[in-house]
């Protein structure tokens, strides 16, 4: 398998994650987002939309990390990180796209590009507005996990795809220092999980094309 990312990109990381989790290898194909080599043809051709992550499983090109991840769970059944029992599954599914499509589609690349630039706000402004996001996202989300969490994973005692999605969202709102304090359940579940191996071997510094 060949997954096209890049080192910061926190939707790849929740692919590499679950790629780890798995043990399946792949080779890493770093798309340079900085550069703009997500826009290129070469790689449009492979993504129209333009976004990582992208997986090619023998020539089979995947693309949208919740897709991929349910993918990988169809055939790569060790650990089910979506559940099979309805309410877990709905429950599970409702987490991670409180992230992946309300918190993260407001602060990826192109969002923040366009704020610096046609809406002219400086950095302080731009900062602003990531944290305003991950304030109201992480609040609902700190609430569920309360109720749902042993401590150790978000839902059910056992890893999932909302693990999968809170590390890589955690990690980046400290890359953009938000403060977390308010959300000692998530900062909680989030720091353990993140030194265990397949989560560790995710991780931005540890990949191939980390600057
Ligand atoms: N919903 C998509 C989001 C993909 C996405 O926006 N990826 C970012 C990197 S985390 C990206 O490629 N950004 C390029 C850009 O914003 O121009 C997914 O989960 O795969």
């Amino acid at each position: 398998m060949r997954l096209y990312s890049f080192f910061r990109s926190s939707a790849a990381f929740r692919v590499r994650i679950t790629l780890n989790l798995k043990g399946v290898d792949y080779e890493t194909v770093r798309v340079d987002l900085p550069h703009d080599e997500h826009k290129g043809a070469a790689f449009l051709a492979t993504n129209p939309q333009a976004t990582v992550p992208v997986l090619d499983d023998g020539g089979t090109i995947l693309w949208q990390s919740l897709a991929i991840v349910d993918y990988l769970d169809a055939r790569f059944p060790e650990p089910r990180l979506i559940p099979a029992e309805p309410v877990a599954r709905a429950h599970v599914q409702a987490f991670a796209q409180a992230i992946a499509c309300e918190i993260h589609p407001l602060n990826n690349l192109r969002v923040l590009r366009h704020l610096r630039g046609e809406l002219d706000l400086d950095e302080a402004g731009v900062r602003r507005w990531y944290h305003h996001w991950i304030a109201e996202g992480f609040r609902g989300l700190e609430a569920l996990a309360a109720r749902w969490s042993d401590g150790r994973y978000v839902h059910g005692g056992a890893v999932s795809l909302a693990d999968v999605c809170l590390v890589p969202q955690v990690y980046n709102a400290r890359r953009f220092d938000c403060d977390l304090g308010p959300y000692p359940t998530l900062v909680r579940i989030a720091d353990g999980l993140r030194s265990e191996p397949a989560f560790l071997a995710a991780a931005p510094e540890r990949q191939p094309d980390a600057e």
